[in-house]
């Protein structure tokens, strides 16, 4: 069983329905998906309502019969922890802090964390080729970051968990504390960077934050620079299938754009 965790509010859910046909399409192991989501009072972000997990659900379980989804609304705690915090509004949305409760709800030797602006490209099975015995987690250089930054400065939109580890030396809850004294850019990012002791660095394939190669694992649709014609910072999504197609000039998943109409007839169409 492959464990993977996914997270956000009801806006990004075509996101995460896409990722999880795409983990689908090449990963033949059974995976065990973790959909963690809130609603905070202080922000108009909707939660993931439990029935469109469930939809998800069926669609899983119809093309892969052993794979589990599961649905973790983590409010009540995530207002607990963040309602007085500096960060309680990051540069994201809040809801992009809700993996940071993973060790306290999600039970597996090893987790996959994507974000939900993320694609697979290859089977997932791929991780295996990456030993984290000895680290907290594994991580992908950040593109823009390392220039801008720090050297190692990592993208924390892929990360490989060993949730043995993080759980003795509290990697994830150490974060939540240091956000709630001071105030980070890229909050739970730089946290992570700040605070992991041990990590290890993988092939940029696994977090592919440009052009898409034959041997990218995870192609994720982060934020992104073109200088010509024209200076420009471009943020499009896998959603924006219009602008996936004519900017960014990828087709990869035109299969999975298809799929997705056909199986959630009921969720937003993809434009
Ligand atoms: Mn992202």
């Amino acid at each position: 069983m492959i464990h993977v965790l996914l997270t956000g509010d009801n806006k990004i859910f075509k996101g995460i329905c896409l990722n999880v046909l795409s983990i689908l399409k090449y990963t033949k192991t059974p995976v065990h998906i973790h959909i963690m989501t809130i609603e905070v009072p202080w922000h108009d972000g909707e939660k993931i309502p439990e029935s469109s997990v469930n939809l998800l659900r069926d669609v899983v379980q119809n093309k892969s019969p052993n794979s589990l989804v599961s649905y973790y609304d983590i409010a009540s705690e995530f207002i607990k922890e963040f309602a007085n915090s500096p960060n309680k509004n990051p540069a994201y949305s809040p809801a992009s802090l809700t993996r940071l409760f993973l060790a306290r709800y999600i039970d597996c030797d090893k987790l996959i964390y994507l974000d939900a602006d993320t694609m697979c490209h290859m089977s997932l099975e791929e991780f295996n080729t990456i030993d984290i015995s000895n680290a907290e987690i594994g991580v992908c250089l950040d593109y823009m970051g390392r220039f801008w930054l720090h050297r190692d400065y990592f993208n924390s939109g892929v990360l490989y968990i060993n949730m043995k580890k993080v759980k003795e030396t509290n990697l994830f809850d150490n974060a939540i504390e240091l956000l709630k004294q001071e105030k980070l850019f890229f909050s739970d990012q730089t946290a992570l960077y700040k605070l992991s002791k041990y990590r290890v660095y993988m092939p940029m394939r696994f977090n592919e934050q440009r052009k898409i190669k034959p041997d990218t694992v995870i192609k994720h649709f982060n934020k992104g620079v073109r200088y010509l014609p024209f200076f420009k910072i471009y943020n499009v999504k896998q959603w924006q299938v219009g602008q996936v197609h004519n900017f960014l000039k990828i087709h990869d998943f035109d299969d999975i754009y298809d799929e997705y109409h056909k199986l959630f007839p009921t969720l937003p169409k993809l434009i």
